[in-house]
């Protein structure tokens, strides 16, 4: 029997797969190479099935004898080892990003004398068109909740931004750019105490209570399906925390962000220049345990703010704190700094690293604005936060506008700050799909 390898994703089975495995299946014997999760991370949105299902649907395909994973964009790994007679796929890689690995499985096949079997490309049939319908489908709050884990695991760096309100929570879900024909966007939300308050009118003092930010959420949450990470301030007194943490889980919240802070609320970019007390790592320890102790699923994260490079109690006590919380059971340590100067985040983050390997590191680069994700990749963080910017740039514009209306007693010259009426009237559709 000939042996035949097909890659697929099979988050999606439409005609043109099927078609495609049926002409596989009158080559040979199919082995279908199962892009794992990380490999599609490079180039895409997570598809929305995890490896294990995604691994069922493709082992049932009539024709398929076994699957394995393809752990990279590229067909090298298994094409060595397999050495297939045939590799089939549709045409639509002749052009564009996926191009080079046409090139690359060529070249592989030619040296045992394999044959690359194309098929036209079938139109009316697209993944990427259908993973878009499956975001206006929506989500469960499980799947929405798991999926920041499955980000971590799969890409170098997880990208996140704020957001306030639904239509923030939109910009956030549906804005994309492309790069070199690979699609780039938020990987999730930022539910901020700052922008949340503010957006409200009222200063990042705890002032707008759980309830009232729970509504935020939910405002979020559905017109969204990414994940989210919520800022709960210091969480609260540790019998008010462990609600709050079933409150979150049962609503689809991704992981809660608490800093090591008592006493009355205060934003953290104001550093020393306010009175803020920091906790005691033993009492913050326990905060975090009893959270970890009452949640229900294995998916939900606690994330450890560390406030010593804020309050400027030290490096040592900030790294004495991330072992207490990490032996606490914390899932994630978020180190935060106001310097412009990466140096601090750096040391941090490298030295944290070398003891503990495994635990994810976030940042929340507001002031430190000019390293890239990819440099603070390399310094071994796995979530950057973008806390803040869409609301810091919706502010200015808003205002722009009331001035101009005041000074020119009309609306004319404001328009250029403004959507045109009929953008506006058809920024949000009517129905769901
Ligand atoms: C927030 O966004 O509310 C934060 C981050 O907690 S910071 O404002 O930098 O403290
Ligand atoms: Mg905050």
């Amino acid at each position: 029997m000939k042996q035949v390898y097909v890659a697929l994703v099979a988050d999606f089975i439409h005609p043109g797969h099927l078609n495609i495995i049926e002409k596989a299946r009158e080559l040979g014997e199919i082995t279908i190479g199962l892009y794992t999760d990380e490999a599609i991370a490079t180039f895409s949105r997570l598809p929305v099935l995890e490896y294990e299902h995604r691994r069922i649907i493709a082992e049932n395909l009539k024709g398929v004898v076994s699957v394995v994973p393809q752990k990279a964009m590229s067909y090298r790994q298994n094409l060595d080892t397999l050495k297939p007679d045939y590799v089939v796929h549709g045409d639509d890689w002749l052009i564009g990003a996926e191009s080079c690995f046409r090139e690359e499985v060529l070249d592989l096949l030619s040296t045992w004398g394999g044959k690359l079997v194309e098929l036209p490309y079938s139109q009316g049939f697209s993944s990427t068109l259908m993973a878009s319908d499956a975001r206006k489908q929506g989500t469960t709050p499980e799947i929405r909740m798991k999926s920041l884990r499955r980000l971590i695991k799969a890409r170098p760096v997880v990208r996140i931004m704020e957001a306030h309100n639904g239509l923030s929570g939109l910009i956030v879900e549906e804005t994309f750019v492309e790069e070199n024909g690979i699609r780039r966007e938020f990987d999730g939300i930022w539910e901020s105490s700052l922008t949340d308050s503010a957006s409200k009118g009222k200063p990042d003092t705890s002032t707008v209570d759980i309830s009232s930010r729970v509504s935020t959420i939910d405002q979020i949450m559905e017109v969204t399906t990414k994940p989210m990470i919520v800022d709960a301030d210091n969480g609260g007194l540790t019998e008010h925390f462990v609600y709050t943490v079933r409150t979150l889980e049962r609503l689809g919240v991704s992981a809660v962000i608490i800093e090591d802070k008592i006493g009355p609320k205060r934003n953290s970019l104001f550093g020393t220049e306010v009175t803020q007390t920091q906790d005691t790592k033993e009492e913050f320890a326990d905060k975090i345990s009893q959270g970890k102790r009452v949640q229900v699923t294995k998916d939900f994260l606690i994330i450890a703010r560390i406030e010593s490079l804020i309050l400027e109690t030290g490096m040592k006590d900030a790294l004495e704190r991330g072992k207490a919380y990490v032996e606490a059971g914390v899932d994630g340590i978020m180190i935060h700094s106001r310097r412009k100067e990466p140096d601090e985040i750096l040391e941090f983050c490298q030295t944290f690293r070398k003891d503990f390997p495994a635990i994810p590191l976030v940042v929340v680069p507001s002031s430190l604005n000019s390293m890239t994700e990819d440099e603070l990749a390399d310094a071994g963080v796995n979530i950057v936060i973008y806390a803040n910017q869409m609301l810091r740039s919706a502010f200015p514009a808003m205002k722009k506008t009331a001035e101009s209306i005041l000074t020119h007693h009309r609306a004319k010259e404001a328009g250029e700050y403004c959507l045109s009426i009929k953008e506006v009237i058809s920024l949000i559709p009517e129905s769901m799909s």
